[in-house]
């Protein structure tokens, strides 16, 4: 069987993370994007998080998946062009392409190697499938290969990614979504509910240290990549439920009074002084059914997991 397999670089130069940090330390508050995580070291540690027993989502999505695709394909009906935002490592889609038969499949990353070594992979695992990998920034853009064929698109967004982003820029997201999947497009999505904070707080707080390892490593990266001078022992992780805003926090705290130095500019921060490194909002299901109508995205069905923990949405542009 011929196999397709397209790899496209949309790239574009985004925020270093010398800027990023000469941004975000100028402030009144202190802050780094969480899109900086993710080197080679931290896309293994969050991919160690995701192994945590106290970080419930990805299991519950996974076997939500697996239970419900012939479901999910009976809505969607089979023959779409699937394009995934931040696929990662694309094994979330395994479990659906059995069911949903898409006619092509567009996995999209930041991580331009990783995503051209899964792409890849995939193409051997499922040899009909055709695959057009594109290498972008999706907090920027979503542009859709040219070489991908026509055809009624769904997007795929698991993982409750829509999470880290502001509620303003989750919708301005959906927006996009809905303009890229064109009119009776379909989006399925994950998206982690609220819930007791205790369950929260211990996800992001895992016993093996692991989430701590994940937010520190940031400081690494400032210092060996961006030429920050600053003592990574100096801090220490926190992560908290925020139940007004409805969101985890995660912080690096600073343990003591420090200068960080960067080409020429010194951020002094106090004991106790923060930098705020992610948010992970989490929705109850109407709130965020209303966000997605806001979006111009209309439900055609949910569900939930285990207790609740999590929930999957399917939407359709209107
Ligand atoms: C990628 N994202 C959905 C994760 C979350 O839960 O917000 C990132 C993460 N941060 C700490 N643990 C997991």
């Amino acid at each position: 069987m011929a196999k397709t397999f397209t790899f496209h670089d949309h790239k574009p130069k985004t925020l270093s993370l010398q800027d990023a940090v000469i941004q975000g330390f100028s402030g009144k508050y202190k802050s780094i994007p969480p899109k900086f995580f993710y080197d080679e070291r931290g896309s293994a540690l969050f991919a160690a998080i995701c192994e945590q027993p106290e970080y419930y989502p990805p299991d519950i999505e996974q076997s939500m998946l697996s239970r419900l695709a012939e479901e999910i394909a009976q809505l969607t009906g089979t023959g779409r062009v699937i394009f995934e935002p931040g696929a990662g490592a694309a094994t979330k889609i395994q479990l659906l392409l059995p069911a949903l038969k898409p006619l092509a499949y567009v996995p999209m990353d930041i991580s331009c190697e990783f995503l051209k070594a899964a792409a890849g992979a995939l193409v051997e695992e499922f040899p009909w499938l055709p695959v057009h990998a594109a290498c972008v920034d999706f907090t920027h853009s979503l542009p859709i290969p040219e070489t991908a064929p026509a055809g009624p698109r769904l997007a795929f967004f698991p993982g409750s990614s829509i999470g880290n982003f502001t509620p303003r820029e989750a919708r301005e997201f959906l927006a996009l979504v809905s303009d890229r999947i064109g009119r009776d497009g379909m989006l399925l999505i994950g998206v982690d509910t609220k819930k007791d904070p205790a369950i929260l707080h211990a996800a992001y707080n895992d016993a093996a240290g692991i989430t701590a390892a994940f937010n520190l490593n940031l400081l690494q990266r400032m210092r060996n990549e961006a030429g920050v001078e600053c003592a990574p022992e100096n801090f220490e992780h926190r992560a908290f439920y925020n139940r007004e805003l409805g969101r985890i926090e995660m912080h690096l705290v600073s343990r003591c009074r420090q200068t960080l130095r960067l080409n020429g500019y010194c951020f002094e921060l106090g004991e106790g002084e923060t930098v705020h490194t992610e948010n992970s909002y989490k929705y109850a299901p109407e709130e965020f059914i209303a966000l997605s109508a806001d979006a111009g995205l209309d439900l055609r069905h949910y569900w939930l997991g285990e207790q609740g923990l999590f929930a999957l949405y399917l939407l359709q542009s209107r």
